[in-house]
């Protein structure tokens, strides 16, 4: 395969780890935990992998041999820099336990367990992946293990292939299951050990013990990267406003982290919009009176960030999309009937009068778009909503009347970006590629001592790698019980953008500042060789949470 210079280059870095895995390892066993929340519930429900202690790994003497170990590793869900590296952490822990250990990764999710398809992972195959970007080593999927009919199946492959252990490489929802399979494992004595990895770029699995999910680092870098370009560009040209979308589904902690390293003129933070029970107009307004009041000192440009799942977090729109799912859901056959041209009068016709005034009030697109594209649980994919497009033409609507009215005088001209899959797959940063391979490395010490239902957790990774903590987390302690899809279950809890949490409140102090002057940051590219300040800085999400908690 051909290689580029840097790919050559980068193969050859060691990540760095911390000082506790450079050799063999003891479990020390902390306090008995419980879960975030409903504990009776949680309890009930996971009788043999609850309240289990918090596990450190620290340095042990003891070179007593350990048995050789066959384990299987899975990609669950969307992409993110790094988990290369958990793999390569996961296969060279495996063989400083024995030599003779082997690894099996399951090909394109969870579905490869199910389905039986596999490879093993050689040396061979785990060098030509080091510190490199992407899942297609084995390939990810979406692929929900939930059922037991699944367990089972997947038990027999497990068993035919001589696998006791099990690694589930996910986000929140993939780490849920891969604690429910622990527990059913557990307690049908199969005989597997089920471990997991917190995976996502949406930043959104962290909690007390779990300081942040991998590819979280590199994909803001990536995108904070090119937000900087733009902003230079949009400095050097000044005639244009620029509406980035970014990726992150529900959560905006990747639009709030990219506002920190750039200082745009505006980033929308949709659990604020919530907070404050902000309308769809009321976002226009703020975006539009910052556009104005630029435009009053001559500048006729500027750059706003809106994350992907904004939408959803604004109450109105959240009402209007519960009626339309419910009717649509009713009466999707006759929807279907009605010609295209009158589908829209006939929404407006059936919808409560405050759902049918803001369903009337959309532009064209976004109007259908919510009468489309719905995913197979029945509900519109906001994700395929062009936020960015929405709110630059509401906002130039606006701009339009003020004009009209005397109070604008300005020229608004926008362009659209949406930043995300050019995130997913980057080589990892330096701060994942140590911080996965330590996952991995974590997790295989998390196998020799026989545990299950843990995730594999590093923390104090704002400090030096070698003062890192690797260690282990029930993952009962970060589930409580939620409504999902119309049914109550066990999970772990999702870690939106905290508005008293120390990122936030750092980004709201200059906002001000930074939507009426051109404060821009310019990050630049990622960089893998160099001084250890401009290679292995943390996030700034991370730096603030950490300074003060
Ligand atoms: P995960 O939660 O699986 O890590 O997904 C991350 C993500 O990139 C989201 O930010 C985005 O909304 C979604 O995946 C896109 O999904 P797909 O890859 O299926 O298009």
């Amino acid at each position: 395969m051909t290689k580029s210079a840097l790919q050559t280059a980068r193969a050859t870095y060691v990540p760095k780890v911390p000082a506790a895995l450079r050799g063999a390892v003891k479990a020390t066993e902390g306090e008995y935990t419980q879960s975030a929340a409903d504990q009776e519930d949680i309890k009930r429900l996971f009788p043999n992998t609850y309240g289990m202690p918090i596990i450190t790994f620290e340095k042990s003497n003891d070179k007593k041999a350990l048995p050789a170990v066959n384990a299987g590793v899975i990609l669950s869900g969307g992409q993110a820099p790094g988990g290369h590296n958990v793999i390569a952490g996961l296969f060279d822990g495996l063989k400083a336990i024995n030599k003779d250990s082997r690894l099996y990764g399951f090909i394109l999710g969870p579905g490869g367990l199910i389905e039986h398809k596999y490879m093993e992972l050689t040396a061979g195959i785990i060098d030509s992946y080091r510190n490199t970007g992407g899942f297609d080593m084995i390939g990810s999927g979406r692929t929900k293990l939930e059922t037991e009919e699944q367990f089972d199946k997947g038990l027999e492959i497990l068993k035919e292939l001589g696998i006791s252990a099990l690694v589930i490489i996910g986000g929140d929802d993939s780490n849920t299951n891969a604690c429910v399979l622990a527990e059913y494992y557990k307690s049908t004595g199969a005989g597997v050990q089920v471990i997991g990895c917190p995976k996502t770029i949406d930043g959104d699995l962290k909690n007390r013990q779990i300081e942040t999910s991998f590819g979280f680092d590199t994909a803001c870098k990536v995108y904070s990267e090119v937000i900087g370009n733009i902003e230079r560009d949009c400095n050097s040209a000044q005639k244009y406003w620029h509406f980035i979308k970014l990726m992150g589904r529900s959560a905006s902690h990747i639009a709030l982290e990219c506002a920190l390293q750039t200082q745009p003129n505006i980033c929308i933070i949709s659990e604020e919009v919530e907070d404050r029970n902000m309308s769809l107009d009321d976002i226009v307004t703020y975006i539009a009176s910052i556009v104005a009041k630029r435009a009053e000192a001559g500048d006729n440009f500027g750059t706003a960030l809106i994350p992907e799942g904004l939408i959803e977090f604004v109450p109105a729109m959240k009402r209007l999309i519960a009626e339309l799912n419910d009717y649509l859901a009713k009466h999707d056959a006759e929807f279907k009937m009605i010609k295209k041209s009158e589908q829209r009068t006939y929404i407006i016709s059936k919808l409560t009068k405050e759902n049918s005034e803001l369903y009337a009030s959309l532009p064209e697109g976004v109007a259908r778009q919510l009468t489309l594209d719905r995913d197979p649980h029945g509900n519109v994919q906001v994700s395929l909503i062009e936020t960015e497009k929405l709110l630059s033409e509401m906002v130039g609507k606006k701009l339009s009347e003020w004009k009209k009215a005397g109070k604008y005088s300005g020229k608004f001209s926008a362009l659209h970006h949406f930043f995300g899959y050019e995130g997913r797959c980057a080589a990892p940063s330096n701060y994942d590629a140590d911080y996965c391979y330590s996952l991995g490395y974590t997790a295989s010490c998390l196998i020799a001592s026989g545990k299950t239902g843990y995730m594999s957790s590093i923390r104090n990774t704002t400090a030096p790698a070698d003062k890192w903590i690797a260690g282990g987390i029930p993952v009962t302690m970060m589930m409580n019980m939620e409504r999902r899809h119309g049914e109550v279950k066990p999970v772990i809890q999702k870690a939106l953008v905290k508005l008293d949490g120390a990122p936030f409140k750092a980004f709201a102090a200059r906002r001000d500042e930074w939507a009426l002057t051109t404060a821009y940051v310019y990050p630049g590219p990622i960089q893998y060789f160099g001084p250890t300040e401009v290679c292995d800085e943390p996030t700034k999400t991370l730096q603030l949470e950490q300074e003060h908690s």
